[in-house]
């Protein structure tokens, strides 16, 4: 496999699979998942419809009971919910497509309405986010405030990532992207807004980075490295997510990473879904502390991420709106053609029947 072609639409090596090529469909939370949080058939046909995508990266899944965070979101902690996601990745394979599978755990970013028991959420201080989420009947609500980890709960939230990996696996994913951005658990260990802990946890760089490292060494454990990405946001404010000091952290991160070498690290740049230059911050220095596969996100057209894979700043692009719309969009960049536009009557998030979740129309073959 040369690499020396350096285009969006060549084929790309990802650890031990190929992708058609280097565009990527984002992980896109849709609250589509039925009764038990089990994918159903709607999701079935709307990841097969956009396997032309070199890769698919599943939605954020839950790794546990307590990771709930929000309404209808898929989980990969029960029987019914490998099963469901078995039919997802069979019929993306069907098709000729890669997927992995996004893994979180909310944390703060909760409420007692979804925690088992209702209990409070948990987070790494009972420090609450000042942000919303939906609760059917109550509209958004603020999240609950959480409770502090006890230091004895961690490892058992760390085995939760690996099993949840290995569910992955046997649903036929290829791979697992850990969700290390946006507010949740591990990203509010990471930050000083949200980590106030004076244990090993809290405090330096080195500690709050401590329970990323954790979880990333025991899922690459558990199913390699190859299989093995992650998603970091350093500058993303979404979810009330707050840092003094993200040069220094994320160089620290990837430092760490850079040791693990997960197969790829997805980096959110600026403000997630919205301005790329909210607050100053070196990409190409992050980028120089890691020799592994270098994913980018957030606001890429179709000029910024051909130029992006040609001139070297990343090697994969993911696109989140753009896939939601354009189901074939790796055909509609390379054919030039035009692209859907969101449906004004369709929710990004919810919603029952087809529409706006597989009625985007892909071009006449
Ligand atoms: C939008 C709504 C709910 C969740 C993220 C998983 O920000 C999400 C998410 C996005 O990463």
């Amino acid at each position: 496999m040369s690499h020396t072609e350096r285009t969006l639409y060549s084929p790309f090596q990802l650890g031990p699979i190929t992708l058609a090529n280097r565009m990527v469909m984002a992980p896109l939370t849709r609250n589509r998942a039925e009764p038990g949080n089990v994918p159903g058939p709607m999701t079935i046909e709307y990841y097969a419809q956009r396997a032309s995508v070199g890769l698919i990266i599943a939605e954020a899944t839950q790794v546990s009971a307590q990771a709930q965070g929000y309404i209808a979101t898929p989980g990969l902690h029960t029987p019914e919910q490998i099963a469901g996601w078995k039919k997802v990745t069979d019929e993306v394979h069907a098709r000729g497509g890669k997927i992995f599978v996004q893994l979180w755990h909310t944390g703060r970013m909760s409420h007692t309405a979804f925690q088992p028991g209702e209990k409070a959420p948990v987070a790494p201080s009972a420090v609450r986010a000042n942000a919303k989420t939906y609760i059917p009947g109550a509209g958004y609500v603020d999240t609950s405030e959480p409770r502090a980890l006890e230091l004895s709960e961690i490892a058992g939230i760390v085995d939760d990532f690996r099993t949840a990996a290995r569910h992955a696996i046997e649903a036929g994913f290829d791979g697992v992207e850990i969700h290390g951005a946006h507010g949740y658990l591990i990203d509010a260990f990471l930050r000083d807004g949200a980590n106030k802990r004076t244990d090993a946890y809290g405090g330096s760089i080195e500690n709050r980075a401590r329970f990323l490292v954790e979880v990333m060494t025991a899922v690459v454990g558990e199913i390699g490295a190859e299989r093995t990405g992650i998603r970091l946001s350093p500058v993303s404010p979404v979810n009330d997510s707050s840092e003094s000091q993200p040069q220094p952290l994320f160089e620290h991160v990837v430092r760490e990473l850079e040791k693990l070498h997960p197969v790829y690290i997805h980096v959110v740049e600026g403000f997630t879904g919205g301005p790329r230059d909210n607050a100053p911050f070196d990409y190409a220095a992050l980028r120089k502390l890691y020799s592994g596969v270098w994913m980018v996100n957030n606001g890429y057209d179709k000029a910024m991420a051909e130029a992006a894979v040609a001139g070297g700043h990343a090697d994969l692009v993911s696109f989140g709106r753009l896939m939601i719309t354009n189901p074939d969009l790796p055909r509609r960049f390379k054919e030039n053609a035009p692209l859907n536009e969101l449906f004004k009557d369709a929710p990004l998030y919810g919603g029952v029947g087809p529409h706006g979740y597989i009625d985007y129309p892909a071009l006449p073959a």
